[in-house]
């Protein structure tokens, strides 16, 4: 995106990206600017680190991570950065996501990691919740987010069921 990024979207993987354009979506959609990227923390760690200190720097004020499997890279931006860290699980092959999911939620006390659940509903729901963060500070985005809250809540409200 053009502007200046306010969030860091990274993942494990390319193969991530396919749930974690979710995250993207949404914020794109709140107009929030955003840049994602692929860094493994393990095949690139080096890279890894540059990158934190990069976005740091130029004022993101949370990273995205969704990361599959031995899911690591969440945990490790966190212990190099004390912005907020919101970690997705991605949905893996022989363990359907249950092995990422474990590997972020379970930080070690004194580094946290914000865990959202395994999936498209996750990436999505961490970019909102990334608006929420960011909404604290601004009263456009704020109104923009209840705006969304009431569509939903209207959507359900106007739900009829088929008579037997
Ligand atoms: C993780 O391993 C990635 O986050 C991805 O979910 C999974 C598979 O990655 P690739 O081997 O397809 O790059 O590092």
């Amino acid at each position: 995106m053009g502007n200046k990024p306010m969030v860091s979207i990274v993942m494990g993987g390319a193969s991530d990206w396919e749930v974690m354009q979710q995250a993207a979506q949404q914020l794109k959609d709140f107009g929030v600017a955003y840049d994602a990227r692929v860094i493994s923390a393990h095949r690139s760690p080096d890279l890894l680190f540059d990158y934190i200190k990069e976005a740091g720097a130029q004022g993101v004020r949370c990273f995205i991570a969704g990361a599959g499997g031995a899911a690591h890279l969440a945990g490790v931006i966190a212990g190099k950065t004390t912005l907020p860290v919101l970690g997705v699980p991605m949905p893996s092959k022989h363990l359907q996501g249950m092995d990422s999911l474990l590997s972020i939620v379970q930080m070690p006390k004194g580094i946290p990691v914000a865990t959202f659940a395994i999936g498209d509903a996750g990436a999505a729901n961490a970019g909102l919740f990334a608006v929420a963060m960011l909404a604290l500070n601004d009263a456009e985005l704020a109104q923009r987010l209840q705006a969304f809250r009431k569509k939903q809540a209207d959507a359900v409200k106007a739900v009829t069921l088929p008579d037997l």
